[in-house]
């Protein structure tokens, strides 16, 4: 993958975090999770305006999570300061406060705790009752499942602009997939108004020479590569959370 010298948005350092994301066999660890949604921000801010609407959505949604996670690290240190005189060797909630690095046994204790991974903070919310299946709350996994959602709609969106034109048809324009795949995955989650809100924000999608600069590559099929290389890349961590979510009973969380 190439360096796009002076972009804010590398395409490289999101294909690092979405590939930093996987852990055991079948999770997902929180913060490159949320580091992909931060490169994504920056790829939006080089759009314009137009799109500013979902860049601060998706700040909102990342920064729901991250502060429940810092509320959760004081708990825990709290909770080992209480115990100070009698630390048990296998109390997971002591391994956050090592600095040193973990070994395998002490990364599956990190990954039982707290907001580290999609599992973990599935079973933490869980525990202390801060799921709701029955309203709106701004728990961890209703909000993780809004940006899931969307990342399937990402997947679909550059997996399409990836594909070749078909025999005798010209390339689609981003603007027309971007459209097609909203309508297709992700506007029955959303009301009226935000429809109307992507409407207008699928006009502000910029023509192919543009997004190709964007990720500094010239033609078509220099871009499939690179797109290709992304979409599998959320493909897999999607896949993961899509299971984690639906083992519990989550995938429709109001
Ligand atoms: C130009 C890009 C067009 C993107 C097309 C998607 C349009 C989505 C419009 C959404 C507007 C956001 C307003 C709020 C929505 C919320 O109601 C909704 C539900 O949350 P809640 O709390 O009300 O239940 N929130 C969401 O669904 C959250 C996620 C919305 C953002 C989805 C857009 C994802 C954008 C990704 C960046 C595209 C860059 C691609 C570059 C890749 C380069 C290799």
């Amino acid at each position: 993958l190439r360096v796009c010298p002076g972009m804010r948005f590398q395409v490289a350092d999101l294909l690092a975090h979405l590939q930093a994301a996987p852990v055991s066999t079948n999770d997902v660890l929180l913060k490159p999770y949320l580091a992909s949604w931060d490169e994504l921000i920056k790829f939006l801010e080089a759009l314009g305006p137009m799109v500013g609407l979902i860049s601060q959505e998706i700040e909102s949604k990342t920064a729901i999570i991250r502060d429940l996670a810092q509320k959760a690290e004081k708990e825990a240190e709290k909770k080992m300061k209480d115990r100070k005189r009698k630390p048990q060797q296998s109390d997971p909630v002591l391994m956050i406060s090592h600095n040193r690095s973990l070994n395998y046994s002490e990364i599956n204790h990190r990954l039982s705790f707290g907001y580290t991974s999609i599992r973990s903070m599935i079973t933490w919310e869980l525990e202390n009752g801060l799921v709701d299946f029955h309203k709106q709350t701004n728990s961890g996994c209703r909000t993780l499942l809004r940006l899931h959602r969307a990342l399937l709609w990402l997947q679909n969106f550059l997996q399409e602009l990836g594909k070749d034109a078909s025999e005798g048809e010209r390339l689609r324009s981003p603007s027309d997939l971007c459209k097609e795949t909203y309508q297709r995955i992700l506007a029955h989650h959303h009301n009226w108004w935000v429809r109307k809100a992507a409407e207008l924000a699928f006009l502000a999608m910029p023509e192919r020479p543009y997004f190709y600069q964007l990720v500094c590559v010239e033609t078509q099929s220099e871009a499939a590569v690179v797109l290709n290389r992304v979409v599998r890349a959320i493909e897999e961590v999607y896949e993961r959370n899509e299971v984690a979510l639906q083992e519990h009973g989550m995938l429709d969380l109001p």
